[in-house]
């Protein structure tokens, strides 16, 4: 009897599309929001892998900030630079 062979799972989201919890080509408000909860603590990084760039078991500002990109530009745009933070763009230009 010849061994037959065993499917290997695979992952079902893009790696490239931070954020795309449901693997359907865009990132959506409510998957944004299940990514804050997830970072929040109020659910599991395994909600949205998608969103869990480094797949560390953590969702950090960072991946918020990348799936908020693919958000507005979407998952074909071409690879976004990592974002930096700058304390400059925390001042509000009016505060006293
Ligand atoms: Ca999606
Ligand atoms: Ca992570």
């Amino acid at each position: 009897m010849q061994p037959t062979a065993v499917a290997t799972p695979s992952r079902t989201v893009p790696p490239s599309c931070v954020g795309d919890c449901n693997g359907n080509g865009s990132v959506n408000i409510d998957e944004l929001i299940i990514l804050v909860n997830i970072a929040l603590g109020g659910a599991s990084a395994a909600t949205c892998a998608a969103g869990d760039a480094d797949q560390n078991g953590l969702v950090i500002v960072s991946e918020l900030v990348s799936a908020v990109r693919r958000a507005l530009y979407g998952c074909a745009a071409p690879q976004l630079e990592p974002y930096t933070y700058s304390a400059e763009r925390c001042t509000y230009p009016h505060a006293v």
